[in-house]
């Protein structure tokens, strides 16, 4: 590892800025020989916000402020929903149009007499209790408010009472729920279930969120909800079902804002839950376990704890960030219809590549890359796996993992040696933070209306703690000996091709989230400024924790 710490140049940041800066021929005007509608839509298409207040004013010789929004610049948003749709417009353009658009209304607002039932519905968004994930919600906010819905955004962690109040407050016709944590599915029941008990179903509810599948909403949720439930898979479901529901043909439900409507009904049961929340039978130890080898070496302890590392060269870091999830997953880049594989590659390099680049120098002060790491002695005894303390005999805390019930029979535990076989086993354990500024600035550029800015931000935090994971990983397969199958590319990094695995508490072979309260004991993280949630959720937003197993037939697995 380097401990050279990121320097900053202003010279080079300058250049920098301007790397990607075309020399462009200003004589040529884009809207020239537009009329006034046309000009304004191209500047919502185009994502143009140069002279938009000229043009805006231009338009409002012949039209009031309101029919400027409603007639000419939803209609470029609903083309730029539609080449979205089709697959012509990534979505970092989408947000683009979006700033504009917020650019547009902002300007017109206060030139109108009365805003206030202007628009075409509205919905307060809330991302549910005990669930701290922002991103979805907001690019769910971002695309209804600049599509001329009205959107109430209460933030993260919203218990039930909160959401319904300022729905009621707010007199919206619709509640969205947002969530990505597989307990947040429980939480969304649970409000639904509240809302029943409280005669409050006349809102018709939209929910949202990585844990949740349209099978469990639309036939688990939708028996128990006595109003309308929709599952939405993306923002842009999100505005299809608000433009059904408020069009009518999706059921709205009777009128939202009164009380007292529950029928006498009894709500019908769940029938079943197909969302993944762990099964407690999967923690039954039976005795049967899977046939991983149980002889093979066991690396010498490197040291006995924590330790911490805080002096990073950032740009170290980026080689380890996977450009796929970034550019693919994070900022949703899609092949353009009718491109070859191998052009969508070039292309998306030169795309994306280039913002990269330019997030890359941008962010380099922002981040703030800090680990906390340790090796501890362990023996596994069914499924659980108990970690020693320095003096290998001491119980220091125990972790239970589930078994699959089919197949290999694995279970994480497996992977070490039992306390029957007499000899003490290693494991690693990591806890990586990017730190709370990138996050900061995330929030800044939201409530600023900087949408593609706050996407591409959004992208790099969570790709670069991801990063550091798993550079750090790497460093950890050095310490522990087990670097004898390094790819060379590190592409083959992001595919787990090397000896050993790190499994994150949360994910399926580890899947009870309140074990990161025994890694942070264990790691004592606070000094490089980690703490635990009450929800078992880490702060700074942008950090993960893993548990490393050397043993080399360790890879990923399912749990059902
Ligand atoms: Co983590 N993570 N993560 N993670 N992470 C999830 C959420 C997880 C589901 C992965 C999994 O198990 N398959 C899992 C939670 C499972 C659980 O509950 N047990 C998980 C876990 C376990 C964890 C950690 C606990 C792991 C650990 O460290 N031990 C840890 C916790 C971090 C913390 O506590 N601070 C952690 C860490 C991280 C990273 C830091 C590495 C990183 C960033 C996290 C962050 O953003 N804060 C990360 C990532 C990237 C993910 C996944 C892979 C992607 C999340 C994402 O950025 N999506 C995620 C798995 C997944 O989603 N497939 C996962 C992009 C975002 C734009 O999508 O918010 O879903 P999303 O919104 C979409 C749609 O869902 C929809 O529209 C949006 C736009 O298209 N939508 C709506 C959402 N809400 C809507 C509402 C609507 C309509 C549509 O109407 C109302």
């Amino acid at each position: 590892m380097s401990d050279r710490e990121c320097t900053y140049d202003p010279l080079i940041e300058l250049m920098a800025r301007f790397e990607n800066v075309k020399a462009v021929d200003t004589s040529v005007d884009p809207f020239e020989g537009l009329s006034v509608e046309q000009t304004l839509k191209k500047h919502i298409v185009d994502g143009i916000k140069k002279n938009l207040e000229q043009h805006l004013d231009d338009a409002l010789r012949s039209y009031e402020p309101l029919q400027v929004i409603n007639e000419i610049l939803l209609d470029g948003m609903k083309t730029v929903g539609d080449l979205f749709g089709s697959g012509k417009m990534q979505l970092p353009f989408v947000l683009q149009s979006a700033e504009v658009m917020k650019t547009a209304v902002r300007f017109l607002e206060p030139k109108m007499e009365k805003v206030e039932g202007s628009e075409k519905g509205s919905i307060l968004l809330a991302t549910v209790a005990g669930d701290v994930h922002d991103i979805g919600k907001n690019l769910v906010d971002i695309i209804l408010s600049n599509n001329g819905y009205r959107v109430v955004n209460i933030g993260i962690k919203q218990p039930v009472n909160n959401i319904l109040d300022r729905a009621r407050e707010h007199k919206v016709d619709v509640i969205g729920l947002s969530g990505l944590l597989v307990k947040s599915t429980l939480v969304m029941k649970d409000n639904l279930l509240e809302m029943n008990e409280r005669g409050l179903h006349g809102y018709p509810v939209i929910l949202g969120g990585a844990a949740l599948t349209r099978g469990y909403v639309e036939q688990d949720l939708r028996s128990l909800y006595k109003g309308n439930v929709f599952y939405a898979q993306d923002a842009f479901e999100g505005l299809r079902l608000m433009e059904a529901l408020e069009s009518g043909q999706a059921p709205l439900g009777s009128d939202p804002r009164t009380e007292g409507m529950a029928d006498e009904a009894e709500p019908t049961r769940v029938a079943s839950h197909r969302v993944g929340v762990v099964d407690p039978a999967l923690y039954v130890f039976d005795g049967v376990v899977s046939d991983v080898r149980r002889d093979v070496p066991v690396p010498r302890l490197p040291f006995y704890g924590a330790k911490k590392a805080t002096k990073f060269d950032v740009f170290e870091l980026y080689k380890f960030v996977n450009t796929v999830a970034l550019w693919r997953g994070q900022w949703q880049y899609r092949k353009p219809e009718g491109m070859s594989n191998p052009e969508f590659t070039d292309w998306l390099q030169g795309e994306a590549g280039a913002v990269f680049e330019r997030k890359k120098r941008e962010l380099a002060r922002v981040l703030r890359p800090a680990v906390k790491w340790g090796y501890f002695w362990v023996q596994s005894e069914g499924n659980d796996l108990i970690v020693y303390g320095e003096d290998a005999r001491s119980e220091r805390c125990r972790f239970t993992f589930p078994r699959q019930r089919e197949g290999k029979r694995l279970c994480l535990s497996d992977f070490f040696r039992s306390t029957s076989s007499g000899e003490m086993d290693v494991a690693g354990f990591t806890i990586v933070t990017v730190g709370g500024e990138v996050s900061e600035l995330e929030r800044k550029q939201f409530a600023d209306g900087d949408y593609q800015e706050y996407l591409y931000t959004h992208g790099m935090g969570v790709e670069t703690a991801e990063a550091l994971a798993e550079y750090w990983h790497q460093q950890v397969r050095h310490e522990l000996g087990i670097d004898d199958e390094e790819p060379e590319e590190s592409r083959l990094l992001f595919s787990a091709k090397y000896h050993g695995a790190r499994y994150s508490f949360g994910y399926p072979a580890c899947p009870n989230l309140e074990d990161q309260a025994k890694v942070m004991e264990l790691l004592e993280p606070e000094d490089i400024g980690i703490m635990l949630s009450e929800e078992f959720m880490l702060e700074p937003e942008q950090s993960t924790s893993a548990i490393i197993v050397h043993h080399p037939e360790a890879k990923y697995f399912n749990v059902r």
